[in-house]
């Protein structure tokens, strides 16, 4: 099949399942054509059947902001009578459901059918699509659209309750690909970041609000003061600097090392003994997942769909959102507890490997075939 995917080039969750859906398929033989504003982070080369497309706006003193939809969806029109695409696949509804709506629209004129598949992310639903100014726009292209998927039961059951939607959503989970991560095991560089009676405490996000970091904070100060530990921040945005001057004022700054943006996200938590996520919301939990392949257990936030990746007492812990106080004591039990942690690591992996590559992305390809009879 010729397929394109239209997704965010960022670090965000949506970005890289979008980039890693991409790659398997065209592993398993496809064409893929990722379109979207920068070649995405995760999209390291470019193969014989992998194609990057940048989307260019056009400044223009008039405009105030600048119509990012509109040179989207007239690329999407281009490449599709160029290269013959027979698909869009679009990740984040916002704006690229939209823009793939025009772009089928723009197509029919010419007598071209396309078919559109959006997948629902979190936030384009909960956080940001919800509100009054977009919603409209949103329930209309979710309803156009010919498939809809949706990364987690919960994200589902919150689609239906906040648009009036009347298609169906199918739940295709988010996956990873286990055999790289069990590459990346056998090369782990423990040693280079902490000492052997350390134990390594991580948490990765885009340090958004809605990650609530500053809990990541106070529930490892208390994990701290119990028994020598480090704690890996990995990732960037607006909460970092307030996160990294409450450390300062902790006394754990020694301990604490932030990382900023970076690729090298599985190589950190091959050596991690436990992943704190206490989001306020996560309609899948991503960062969960990676950990969770890495033989790292979770210690989240029972929200969203977080649940439905991490298995409470299994794979690590859920706790209420805000409730440091039972994440550091549930952190000091299972980290004091050699056996225990033992236990929880093998577990953490077995659950991720339900959500291989291998056995997610047949799901995406059967929704594609079905559309395209
Ligand atoms: O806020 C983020 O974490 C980024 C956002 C995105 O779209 O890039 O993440 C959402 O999609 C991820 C991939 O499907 C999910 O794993 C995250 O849970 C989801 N974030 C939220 O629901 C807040």
């Amino acid at each position: 099949m010729k397929i394109a995917i239209v997704c965010y080039p960022t670090y965000g969750g949506s970005g890289v399942v979008a980039t890693e859906l991409g790659i398997s398929l065209a592993s398993r033989g496809h064409e893929v054509h990722f379109v979207s504003y920068k070649q995405p982070v995760r999209l390291q080369s470019l193969t014989g059947n992998i194609h990057f497309h940048e989307v260019h706006v056009p400044k223009y003193p008039l405009f105030h902001f600048q119509p990012y939809e509109l040179a989207l969806s007239s690329l999407l029109v281009e490449m599709v009578k160029l290269h013959q695409i027979e698909l869009l696949h679009v990740h984040y509804a916002i704006p690229h459901a939209y823009a793939a709506y025009m772009a089928k629209q723009m197509l029919k004129e010419s007598g071209i059918e396309i078919p559109v598949v959006t997948t629902l992310h979190g936030s384009d639903i909960t956080l940001v699509g919800s509100h009054p100014f977009y919603k409209p726009a949103v329930t209309f292209s979710i309803n156009n659209s010919d498939v809809v998927t949706a990364v987690s039961k919960d994200l589902r059951s919150d689609t239906f309750s906040f648009f009036n939607v009347h298609k169906e959503i199918h739940v295709v989970p988010n996956f990873i690909n286990v055999d790289r991560y069990d590459k990346i095991r056998l090369n782990c560089e423990r040693t280079a970041v902490a000492k052997p009676n350390e134990v390594i405490v991580t948490h990765v996000s885009n340090f958004r609000p809605v990650k609530r970091v500053m809990d990541v904070v106070e529930t490892f100060a208390r994990i701290r003061a119990e028994m020598p530990a480090k704690l890996m921040m990995v990732g960037d945005g607006p909460d970092r600097l307030t996160a990294e001057s409450r450390c300062h004022e902790l006394g754990i700054s020694d301990d604490v090392v932030f990382y900023g943006k970076t690729n090298e996200v599985s190589k950190i938590l091959c050596y991690s003994d436990l992943m704190l996520l206490p989001s306020q919301t996560e309609s899948f939990g991503l960062a969960a997942l990676e950990a969770m392949v890495a033989a790292t257990p979770v210690i989240s936030s029972n929200t969203g769909g977080l649940p439905e990746v991490n298995i409470h007492g299994e794979t690590g812990y859920l706790t209420n959102v805000g409730d440091v106080e039972l994440m550091a004591k549930l952190a000091i039990t299972l980290l004091s507890d050699k056996e225990l942690l033992v236990k929880l690591k093998q577990q953490a992996y077995t659950h991720a490997c339900s959500f291989d590559v291998e056995k997610i992305v047949p799901k995406y390809e059967e929704l594609y075939q079905k559309v395209l009879r």
